[in-house]
């Protein structure tokens, strides 16, 4: 199992904790972060990082010859909330930056490419309840669209090319360690850190928008479980879905409450919340669980127990 791991967009949210967890595992010099900014985050500085822009293929390509990259893990796109306010920006970065990576494995320079997809691959015509493999699509944010988009590219590359690409469709996503950028789930991250800072939080998605979410343990987990799978279980090839917990904002501020009993939520819905009522509220993941047995860890009471005990006392 030695590799030469490249992760593009490592400063991100995942990007972040990935690393740190794929350093833990394989070694810190097998384990390259890559991103935009020319220096590492502080939690990415203790190995290999290089400057990359995924639109630049030849600059890519060299640093997979550099360091003998075997398995991509190719996480950088503008996500939903941001994509909406530059859609092509976010059409180009996240196909065309796909693409970039995706060719390196046809051509035989990479071996293995995990390219993370979404719940935003949903549209307000697919089954909202226990949402099913698959099933209609149509998304209505530009984001949604490269993602599904993604998803066939990848399928046909696995078909027509035998590339090895595996994905899973992410709900909203929680951690401590590192701060979200420009979804319509962040609100489920900022509530924490408002709640134990100020102890009140006005949230931009209304109290009743229930959506798929899951702890940032059971992501990295679902990830690397996905990678490490036999081929041929993974059968799947355009994206898997996976669930945590599914809850709305009102229903985590109570949790909230039980630990910080003062905690106010006041709402003020913004352009996000017409982003949150086009997805599901919940997902069927019973092909993850029966392909490569997939199965997380966290329900809602337990992650916001292990959020609020580590915002509080950091230590990392
Ligand atoms: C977003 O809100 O855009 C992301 C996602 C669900 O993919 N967190």
């Amino acid at each position: 199992m030695s590799q030469n791991i490249l992760v593009i967009g490592a400063a991100g949210q995942i990007g972040t904790e990935l690393v740190q967890e794929l350093r833990k595992m394989y070694g810190t010099d097998k384990v390259v972060a890559s991103d935009l900014a020319e220096r590492p985050t502080n939690a990415l500085a203790d190995g290999p990082y290089e400057q990359i822009d995924v639109l630049d293929a030849k600059g890519l390509f060299d640093i997979v010859k550099k360091y003998a990259i075997d398995e991509v893990y190719h996480l950088a796109a503008l996500l939903s909330a941001t994509a909406e306010m530059k859609p092509a920006l976010g059409w180009n970065l996240n196909m065309n930056g796909l693409s970039n990576v995706i060719e390196l494995a046809r051509d035989g320079h990479i071996r293995k490419i995990f390219w993370p997809s979404s719940i935003a691959v949903f549209g307000p015509h697919t089954p909202k309840d226990m949402t099913p493999q698959r099933t209609v699509m149509e998304p209505t944010t530009v984001y949604g669209i490269t993602k599904v988009a993604g998803e066939s590219w990848c399928e046909y590359y696995n078909r027509r090319y035998n590339v090895d690409v595996r994905s899973v469709r992410f709900p909203g996503i929680i951690g401590y360690k590192s701060a979200p950028g420009g979804g319509t789930t962040d609100y489920a991250v900022h509530i924490f850190h408002e709640a134990i800072a100020h102890g009140k939080y006005e949230c931009f998605l209304n109290e009743n928008a229930e959506l798929p979410m899951m702890y940032m343990p059971d992501a990295i987990k679902a990830t690397l479980n996905l990678m490490h799978a036999p081929a041929d279980q993974v059968k799947v090839r355009t994206s898997y879905n996976i669930a945590g917990a599914s809850f709305t904002p009102a229903i985590l501020a109570e949790e909230i409450r039980k630990h910080i009993p003062d905690f106010k939520i006041t709402y003020k819905p913004d352009y996000r919340d017409s982003i949150a009522a086009s997805w599901p509220s919940s997902i069927d993941d019973s092909m993850a669980r029966s392909d490569w047995g997939w199965q997380p860890d966290f329900n809602l009471e337990r992650m916001v127990e292990d959020m609020l005990v580590n915002l509080r006392e950091p230590t990392v």
